[in-house]
């Protein structure tokens, strides 16, 4: 069955919760991901008495009947803290199905899915319908509203809903107020860079496997343009003699936030020296980093502030923020304060792992060696390879990575 979702939030951590649901709905049993749409701006639709909603489309191709898939996303909606009030009243997160097909078996015998997305009128799937009182299929809403139409449309623009084509619908209901959304609006506004060995080795005893200067160079001319934000782990901020230049360092460590008891200094000391130019190959401990400027120059206002109620102690190009929910929420504030700029995670292992459900892109530089390592970059499922080009470097590939499922968008 290929079912389509619709997500939406009007609470809280907004754009979280979407994205987080998304990588929810992508692990669930016998379930694949197909694409997710942009998040879109929405007015309130039906109760208009509440705040604007986020929204979004998810489809999925998923062994589980409707009804065992809606016990899931009950079970999701919950997980993020969902609780149910009022009908069509504000929340963290919903989680509905709109419309389902199954793929008809062809004259092969083979129920192959279409190739070129669900519901055209090429005989090749069949809507599946229900009506009870836990699960009405397709939604009986579906083509009044906008911000079910629009977000379904960038996925599936060739899809045939009641005899009409989306794009029909999405004119019919254009009044709504639905637009795409001004803080960070991609399910996966991350890439990723590194150098792995064969075994997709990249450490070992918090020093990389490899030192290749043409890798550092691409690195550079990769991760240093416009607006670009380097986003990291603490041993690896850790191992550099000072904030990668020309970009925004942000550190993602509870640690360095003062979220837990830690030796080192708190969240509003943390000042690493971001001047001094490397004297040595290693980077002094964060202890004898100093000055210490105890009232860091605050910037953005109370915006800034809301991330995470943690603040994310910024000084020049570095920030701190102590988790991945006061990540993407300042990543949104950047977004917003200049649109597209390129998010690159660059390390380590644990950050790779960490933030691979949220990567559109990795660019590997893929060493044809394979030395002892203990921290590894994690298995590409779910990405193509769409580019390998040979370095200048004997046994060195420059390679590049794109999530399957990815909608391009319009
Ligand atoms: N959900 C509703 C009611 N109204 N309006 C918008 N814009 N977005 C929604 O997701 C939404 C709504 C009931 O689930
Ligand atoms: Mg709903
Ligand atoms: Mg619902």
């Amino acid at each position: 069955m290929i079912l389509s979702l619709s997500i939406g939030a009007n609470l809280g951590r907004r754009a979280w919760a979407l994205r987080e649901a998304i990588r929810r709905i992508a692990g669930l049993p016998g379930t694949r991901l197909w694409g997710a749409s942009s998040f879109y701006e929405t007015a309130p639709w039906g109760n208009v008495d509440q705040p604007p909603f986020l929204n979004g489309a998810v489809q999925v191709e998923t062994e589980l009947t409707p009804e065992a898939f809606l016990r899931q996303t009950q079970a999701i909606e919950k997980g993020l803290g969902r609780v149910r009030h009022e009908h069509w009243g504000a929340r963290t997160i919903d989680i509905d199905l709109v419309y389902a097909v199954e793929c008809v078996d062809t004259a092969d015998g083979a129920g192959q899915p279409p190739a070129a997305g669900i519901g055209g009128p090429d005989g090749t799937t069949r809507v599946i319908h229900r009506n009870t009182e836990e699960l009405r299929l397709p939604h009986p809403y579906l083509l009044e509203r906008a911000f079910v139409l629009e977000p379904l449309r960038e996925l599936a623009p060739a899809l045939v809903l009641a005899g009409q084509p989306i794009s029909y619908w999405c004119k019919k209901n254009a009044a709504q107020d639905v637009r795409r959304a001004a803080e960070l609006a991609d399910p996966w506004p991350l890439q990723m860079i590194a150098c792995v060995a064969k075994n997709r080795g990249i450490g070992k005893d918090g020093e990389l496997l490899f030192h290749i200067k043409e890798d550092m160079e691409y690195f550079k001319r990769q991760t240093k343009t416009d607006g670009s934000v380097v986003i990291m782990g603490r041993r690896t901020w850790e191992s550099l003699p000072h904030p990668l230049r020309g970009r925004l360092n942000v550190v993602l460590s509870r640690t360095l936030a003062g979220d837990m008891p830690s030796p080192l200094p708190s969240c509003d000391e943390f000042v690493p020296t971001f001047d001094t130019p490397p004297v040595a190959l290693r980077a002094p401990a964060p202890s004898e980093r100093g000055p210490v400027i105890t009232s860091p120059p605050p910037r953005g206002g109370a915006d800034r502030e809301a991330v995470g109620g943690v603040c994310p102690c910024e000084h020049n190009n570095v920030i701190v923020v102590s988790c991945t929910a006061s990540l993407f929420q300042l990543l949104e504030q950047l977004w917003r304060d200049q649109p597209h700029r390129p998010f690159w995670v660059v390390g380590g292992g644990e950050m790779y792992r960490a933030l691979l459900p949220y990567t559109r892109r990795i660019l590997l530089t893929e060493v044809d060696a394979a030395p002892a390592a203990d921290t590894f970059f994690p298995a590409l499922d779910g990405f193509d390879c769409i580019k390998k080009s040979p370095a200048q470097t004997a046994g060195v590939m420059f390679a590049e990575y794109l999530r399957k499922n990815i909608c391009c968008g319009t």
